[in-house]
């Protein structure tokens, strides 16, 4: 059983070194679950399925790599350079590499205010890979997200719940299909399949309720966070770390406690579901 797993979360999404701790911690659970981990990046224009111990660190320690969304890629391959895999690359990548399950923490979205859309909306409309995620991360417009994602017809499933999870809460109000098992969840992937539909198969994991962050903190940190990023030159693919950075700040650490729980989460379902899918 294989399980792809994303790079940008390492060199962007949480600070060093809890960075490499949940990496390595990641990879940890696949293999207890008896199956193999592929975390993927580009290393010196190499596209690079699976990593080593040092490749991971290196990566965890390094300043300034480039955070590659599936455009970003081919000039990344071209020019030899590193470049963490946020969700839309990695979704193409373990694809092309025959793994069609990965576990992500959030997927991006829809900014509140802005033109700003994540690429991996896109990319889940036309790669058919199954993506493991807590729902969008809490800083975006989660409402509009929802219907970006309906408007790409982007089949999505909540895991044992009737609405969208919104990261560090179980729930957004907003509601959304629901899936009970692995098992389900293999076959709304294999109906996808018999209909020649292009896209993903998003699957909804809430964040288990131990690990849950007070929904009025997380508004407040929020509205902080966006207030930050208005001040500050900050624009394009560096919003989201930004934001990400700013979270941990305005919550002393508990965004980032939060973001690793809900990662090891949503890896545990990802080998369920892929092995799911190799029983046939
Ligand atoms: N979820 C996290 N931490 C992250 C990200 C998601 O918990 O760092 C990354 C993912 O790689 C996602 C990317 O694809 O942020 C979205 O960036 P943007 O909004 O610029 O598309
Ligand atoms: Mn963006």
């Amino acid at each position: 059983m294989k399980v792809a797993l994303e790079s940008t979360v390492i060199t962007h999404g949480l600070p060093y070194p809890d960075n490499v701790r949940t990496a390595l911690a990641l990879e940890g659970i696949v293999r207890e679950q008896g199956g193999q981990p592929f975390t993927i990046a580009v290393l010196g224009g190499r596209v690079r399925v699976g990593l080593s111990v040092e490749d991971i660190e290196a990566l965890a320690r390094a300043e300034g790599v480039l955070k590659a969304g599936v455009r970003e890629l081919p000039a990344a391959i071209a020019r030899g350079q590193t470049a963490s895999t946020t969700v839309s690359a990695t979704a193409r990548l373990a694809y092309l590499h025959g793994i069609p399950v990965f576990a992500t923490g959030g997927i991006g979205g829809v900014h509140p205010g802005s033109w700003d859309v994540s690429q991996d909306l896109y990319e889940l409309a036309r790669t058919p890979e199954i993506v493991v995620c807590a729902g969008p991360k809490a800083i975006l417009d989660l409402p509009a997200t929802a219907e970006m994602l309906e408007s790409l017809a982007v089949t999505s499933v909540a895991f044992q719940t009737d609405e969208m999870p919104a990261f560090y809460s179980r729930g957004s109000g907003i509601p959304a299909a629901r899936a009970d098992s692995p098992q389900e969840i293999a076959a709304i992937y294999r109906a996808q399949r018999e209909l020649g539909l292009p896209g993903a198969l998003l699957v909804f994991n809430p964040i288990p309720a131990e690990f849950e962050l007070d929904a009025g903190d997380v508004e407040r940190w929020t509205a902080l966070s966006n207030a930050d990023l208005k001040a500050a030159a900050v624009s394009g693919k560096a919003v989201t770390p930004y934001l990400l950075g700013r979270m941990a700040a305005h919550s002393q650490g508990a965004t980032v406690y939060s973001n690793q729980a809900l990662l090891e989460n949503n890896v545990r379902l990802a080998c369920r579901i892929a092995a799911e899918l190799e029983r046939g």
